[in-house]
């Protein structure tokens, strides 16, 4: 990509900016949108952010024991050569700190800071038809006007603290993990409750106990989880790495979760039970989400993933000593990583030291928060801590709370008040030149985030240019389209153990309220961008472009979107 200045923003008056386009976040997606918009199309570009520095969730999440779950040579940008050979991570999984680092590297090289507005929450985008023009108003009371407006607020980044009776009188202090104090909290001789065993508490617990007097885990749903087997790299790893960053792209960029390894051919029923109890302890010996990968078909089939669960729950209760709470620990109802897998360091060794202990909500339900702790259902645990580990309003959440009116005065709340429909995940009908990256309908979060991160800027780019090179201003999703994709998108988790799970944020049923719709497409990464490469290449099927120098009449013909069909068209699920 060459450097190139790009055009300068107008300010109409002190306070409305005008520019080409606005992108929201300032995280993996915002960083590399601003990039791709301002030097490869040369556009005027503001980017918003509402923290006071770049690194999207990685600025936010910065609770004890927080580590990215992909690996680090694969959590990173592959469009710059040059990118890639002078940056070297440090350990198998990176923590909030190291990614910071890389992102801030990442800013600074491609001198993007110069057009980004730090604390800057947007908190209203409303479509002007017939300027064809966004406008964005924002809490410091700046508003802006763009042709183009892309979301890059990440998936997880609404926190969900749960409305539970009693908080606001609890008189210790209390911390969601998604919007953790940059100064860190101190442990040191303090009652720690925490709430929550996903991903995020399966990671906390660990390094809170270390420190805390006491913790007190309040388990609702038990949970998987594997080691992550983290360490430093080693210098012969780091070679691999500096000697082979095109063929981890490439490997990154055709298996269906982005992730630097592949998924095995092999089917659980294809070896015998020894082979197989061979191939999940060399899983387990190697860590990390590659356990997933020790068989093709343990999202497909319940029997095969029965399998992978059972070898899991043996696991726990062979390292958790006390009976009773090994128990409750493996006493998991669902198949394996049918929801978000964890990994961890040392989880359920935690459980085996003196000052933790687990309570087990489904036996003893949260009664309330009271001014000295949590009370469940048979007695009050004293806390002076609360730590609330305790997920997000995933993948909508922050894209309904940025108030967005498209075409007719339509919300985004009205058009997606019985669950969000998209087409591809990037646009929907209604919202001219909106585009939501890693959106609802798109692999998102069941990918490696920066390889969809990517897909998604890269694509967006070269809609935006196709369009202004056929002297069209305005870029939307037909109904059609939409409907036919979230068709599929229902299709690809139907074919998946993923949404039996009826507890899954992946299916928004940890937010009181929110329709049960499953919102990440589950068809593989692979499969998703042969699908978007079809579309583009059919002249963006699907799509409505007009507006400009050659707006025309519609082609109602061109609502046919089967062109996607083939390259979804698949035997195996793609997760
Ligand atoms: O959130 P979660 P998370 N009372 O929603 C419990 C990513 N991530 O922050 O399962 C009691 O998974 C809830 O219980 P239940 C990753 O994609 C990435 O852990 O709903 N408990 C569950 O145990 C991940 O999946 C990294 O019954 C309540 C927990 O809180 C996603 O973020 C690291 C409750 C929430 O688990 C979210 O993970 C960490 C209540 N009222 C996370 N409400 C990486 O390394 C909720 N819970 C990249």
């Amino acid at each position: 990509m060459h450097a190139n200045p790009g055009q300068k923003s107008t300010e109409t008056n002190s306070r409305v900016t005008e520019v080409d386009a606005l992108v929201i976040g300032a995280g993996f997606s915002g960083l590399y949108q601003l990039l791709c918009l301002r030097d490869k199309l040369g556009l005027s570009v503001r980017l918003l952010e509402k923290g006071d520095g770049v690194g999207g969730t990685w600025y936010w999440n910065r609770y004890p024991g927080a580590r990215c779950d992909s690996e680090s040579h694969s959590y990173c940008y592959f469009f710059s050569k040059e990118l890639l050979e002078e940056w070297e991570w440090s350990e198998r999984y990176p923590q909030p700190p190291e990614i910071m680092r890389y992102l801030n590297h990442v800013a600074d090289k491609f001198d993007l800071k110069r057009d980004i507005d730090f604390g800057t929450l947007v908190t209203a985008a409303r479509y002007d038809e017939a300027a064809n023009r966004w406008e964005v108003e924002t809490d410091s009371g700046r508003r802006y006007r763009a042709t183009y407006l892309i979301t890059a607020v990440g998936c997880i980044s609404s926190a969900n603290i749960p409305d539970i009776k009693g908080l606001d009188s609890f008189k210790g202090e209390w911390y969601h993990t998604g919007q953790w104090p940059h100064e860190g909290v101190d442990f040191s001789g303090k009652r720690v409750g925490q709430i929550g065993t996903g991903s995020t508490g399966i990671q906390a617990a660990p390094v809170i106990a270390q420190t805390a007097a006491h913790l007190t885990v309040f388990q609702r749903t038990a949970n998987y989880s594997v080691p992550a087997r983290n360490a430093p790299l080693s210098d012969e790893f780091r070679k691999y790495v500096r000697e082979n960053h095109d063929e981890i792209r490439e490997i990154v960029q055709s298996t269906p979760n982005g992730h630097p390894f592949r998924i095995s051919e092999r089917k659980v029923f294809d070896i015998d039970p020894e082979q197989r109890q061979a191939v999940y302890d060399a899983a387990w010996e190697k860590g990390g989400l590659q356990f997933r990968a020790a068989f093709q078909d343990l999202l497909a089939n319940k029997a095969a993933n029965d399998t992978a669960a059972d070898f899991l729950k043996d696991k726990i209760r062979s390292i958790v000593k006390d009976p009773e709470t090994a128990e409750a620990l493996a006493d998991i109802d669902h198949p394996y990583a049918a929801k978000r897998p964890p990994i961890d360091t040392n989880y359920f060794e935690t459980f085996n030291r003196d000052n933790v202990t687990l309570v087990n909500l489904r036996k003893e339900p949260i009664d309330c928060i009271t001014p000295a702790g949590i009370k469940t259902r048979d007695q009050e645990y004293e806390l002076d801590i609360i730590v609330f580990a305790t997920g997000f309003d995933a993948l909508t959440g922050t894209l309904l709370r940025l108030n967005i009116e498209g075409r007719d005065g339509l919300t985004l709340q009205q058009a997606w008040k019985s669950g969000p429909k998209t087409y591809l995940g990037l646009q929907i009908p209604g919202f001219p030149n909106l585009f939501t990256i890693t959106g609802p309908g798109s692999p998102s979060v069941l990918c490696n985030m920066p390889v969809a991160i990517e897909q998604h800027v890269e694509w967006i780019t070269d809609c935006i240019a196709y369009a202004r090179e056929n002297g069209n201003d305005r870029c939307e999703a037909r109904p059609e389209a939409m409907e036919q994709w979230v068709e599929h998108v229902n299709e690809a988790a139907n074919a998946t153990l993923l949404p039996q799970v009826k507890h899954s944020w992946y299916l928004g049923a940890n937010i009181p309220g929110k329709p049960r719709v499953f919102m990440p497409y589950a068809g593989g990464m692979a499969r998703y961008r042969a699908i978007c490469n079809e579309v583009a290449a059919n002249a963006y099927k699907g799509f409505m472009m007009s507006g400009g120098k050659a707006d025309k009449p519609e082609d109602p013909s061109a609502a046919q979107v089967s062109s996607f069909s083939a390259a979804a068209k698949t035997d195996s699920p793609g997760v």
